[in-house]
């Protein structure tokens, strides 16, 4: 390709090249880089076009594909916002602000948990990125935008084979004035596991630098020990740290007194003498009922002189109730998503409650009619994700009872599914309840949701009951996240593991009661950093560097993918997911202002060795790759 640009340059054309001709021309150095990476992405639509992107593996495509437009203003101007207010006053001015003001402040959680709930974490930065400006302009009075973090970052790498931080530049970039926000699992980052201490920091000083403000930090155990080195971290950074409480339980059920008002108003006053800038209510599988969210909020603002934030899922139906009550009793921030994105295990409906609280005291005062631009815009995004949709049809109380987390919810029928049990869904969410009384009714969240759900899929295909695994004479091989989480790998539980239990599952082993992060050696980061770029085969950067230490086997498959077929998050979602058609032109925008026009032509037979030619035009010249068919 290289000679091909030197060739085909006016100056070698025309015979007006001299020695110099290659090291006076830089360009050509350009071009040959521009054509291999279009080289790559070819390679990558050549692979789905014969094989499938293996992503949609035993799932079908959607009836309709649609090629879907973002809302555009490029008149009304990007006003300063929250985001300056942050820069320029620090944290302690945000809060201030938040309880200063009477009308209910909103953020919205399409670009990360509406799509984690509804759709798997599948959502792609291109269909996010496009719209983003657009908030800047027209949405610029929501509190924040919650877009990163939580399962969004495992799922970009390993799922669609992009870089969370390309993805957290892109919308830095188009969102200038709003607070980005993220879900941070504490000393679990946003992983599966406790990290040692010096890489939760390093990861909250990347995340920082690259440009979230808000971090809405949880433990899977309310263990307030586990957040505190969080908490710091974010606060050293000059960043919000939005501590939040795991809603579990009911606290109007007076037979349930392990989670009461009391409970969740200790934890409050513990939080806010950690450090906390703002107060989460994260409601992760849709319990708190109206009434308890009324208790709760008023009850927190009582207690604690902190802005309250919450946050919840519509699993139940009911949630809106919730969110309005919260905004009468006072809250000062609530989670909504885009209409189209939201409710069932989603959250509540953004333009509705909008709309309910127009000409009341609370109104958020936000654009309607953008949001409903908004919404249209997803509506046919979401249609190419389709594949990716649960089977719920509607909201169920069902859900009062097993207390999965939304995000959870329809992984686990997935899970179900793929071991061949899915119309047993009944008896696992039925078995997910009573695993969680066997631990002792524990808070049920990334990771200590999957710990529970690990255990009750392993009942259900084992046949086993609670009795059975209580039987001291049975013998029972539990996951291997069961034996973590009653190690104490993951932090104490509010009252204790259940002894007799803890003691079947550790087989002798001595359990930890202190944080784990205070008995982990620190990570030698510079040893993993060389490991790290033995395997990308490559200089890493420190962003990349952060992704290999939460997830080293992920971005390690991830690094060769973009070796292989470079970055493909460049790609429009149906060429993606389902290819081309022949005749179908996309133009790839590979840096600003340059774009690639790719134009699917046809595809041959498989010859004696397997390999089909797929016929491209690029940029109107003609261009064929090989691939193997591997069908
Ligand atoms: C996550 O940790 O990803 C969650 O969304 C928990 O609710
Ligand atoms: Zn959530």
């Amino acid at each position: 390709q290289f000679l091909e640009g030197v060739i085909s340059h006016p100056l070698f054309q025309n015979g007006e090249c001299t020695t110099r001709f290659i090291d006076d021309t830089p360009e050509l150095f350009a071009l040959g880089k521009r054509r291999d990476r279009a080289t790559r992405l070819l390679r990558f639509l050549g692979e789905v076009m014969v094989n499938g992107n293996p992503e949609m593996k035993g799932r079908s495509r959607p009836k309709q594909i649609h090629r879907p437009l973002p809302p555009q203003d490029r008149t009304t101007p990007v006003r300063d916002g929250w985001k300056q207010l942050l820069d320029a006053e620090g944290p302690q001015a945000v809060a201030q602000a938040m309880l200063a003001r009477k009308e209910v402040l909103v953020t919205d959680t399409t670009f990360r948990d509406a799509h984690q709930s509804l759709l798997a974490t599948r959502f792609r930065t291109h269909d996010m990125a496009r719209v983003a400006p657009f908030y800047a302009r027209r949405l610029n009075t929501l509190f924040s935008v919650e877009c990163w973090g939580g399962a969004t970052f495992d799922v970009a790498m390993r799922f669609l084979n992009e870089c969370p931080w390309d993805r957290l530049e892109a919308f830095r970039t188009a969102m200038p004035n709003m607070l980005l926000q993220m879900l941070l699992r504490s000393a679990n980052g946003v992983g599966y596991t406790n990290y040692p201490d010096n890489v939760v920091r390093a990861f909250v000083q990347r995340s920082a630098e690259a440009g979230i403000d808000v971090f809405r930090i949880f433990d899977s155990l309310n263990w307030v020990e586990n957040m505190r080195f969080a908490i710091d971290a974010v606060a050293e950074n000059g960043k919000i740290a939005e501590a939040a409480i795991c809603y579990t339980g009911d606290l109007l059920d007076p037979k349930r007194h392990k989670y009461d008002l009391k409970y969740y108003v200790r934890m409050a006053k513990e939080l806010e003498k950690a450090g906390a800038h703002i107060l989460g209510i994260k409601d992760m599988a849709g319990l708190c009922k109206p009434e308890a969210a009324r208790r709760l909020v008023t009850a927190l603002k009582q207690e604690t002189g902190l802005p309250v934030h919450f946050h919840t899922h519509d699993t139940s139906g009911i949630s809106a109730a919730s969110v309005l009550a919260a905004v009468d009793a006072g809250v000062d921030a609530i989670d909504a998503a885009v209409d189209s994105m939201s409710g069932l295990t989603s959250q509540p409906n953004l333009g509705s409650i909008t709309a309910a609280l127009r000409h009341t005291p609370r109104d958020p005062g936000l654009d309607a009619d953008a949001l409903r631009q908004v919404s249209d815009y997803f509506e046919q995004v979401r249609e190419n994700y389709a594949p990716f949709e649960s089977e719920i049809r509607s909201g169920t109380a069902d859900v009062y009872h097993h207390e999965m987390p939304g995000g959870q919810y329809t992984n686990l029928r997935e899970q179900a599914r793929s071991l061949g049990i899915a119309e047993r869904w009944p008896e696992v969410s039925h078995a997910y309840a009573e695993v969680n009384q066997m631990f002792g009714d524990i808070v049920k969240v990334t990771p200590s949701s999957k710990v529970v759900g690990d255990m009750a899929l392993m009942m259900v295909t084992a046949g086993l009951t609670p009795a059975d695994v209580l039987d001291p004479a049975r013998d029972i091989a539990f996951p291997e996240s069961v034996v973590s989480l009653f190690r104490g790998d993951l932090g104490q539980t509010e009252g204790g593991f259940p002894k007799a239990l803890q003691a079947k599952i550790l087989k002798g082993e001595t359990p930890i009661t202190v944080r784990p992060g205070s008995v982990m050696p620190p990570a030698d980061l510079e040893v993993l950093r060389a490991e790290a770029e033995k395997k990308a085969a490559r200089k890493i950067s420190d962003s990349e560097f952060a992704s290999y230490l939460m997830y080293p086997k992920v971005f390690t498959d991830y690094a060769r993918h973009r070796r292989d077929y470079g970055d493909v998050s460049l790609l429009p979602t149906p060429a993606f997911f389902y290819g081309m058609e022949p005749g179908e032109e996309i133009s790839i925008e590979i840096d600003t202002g340059k774009s690639l026009i790719v134009c699917f032509r046809a595809l041959s037979e498989a010859d004696e060795e397997g390999l089909r030619t797929v016929y491209f035009e690029l940029n109107g010249q003609p261009r064929t790759v090989k691939i193997t068919d591997r069908s």
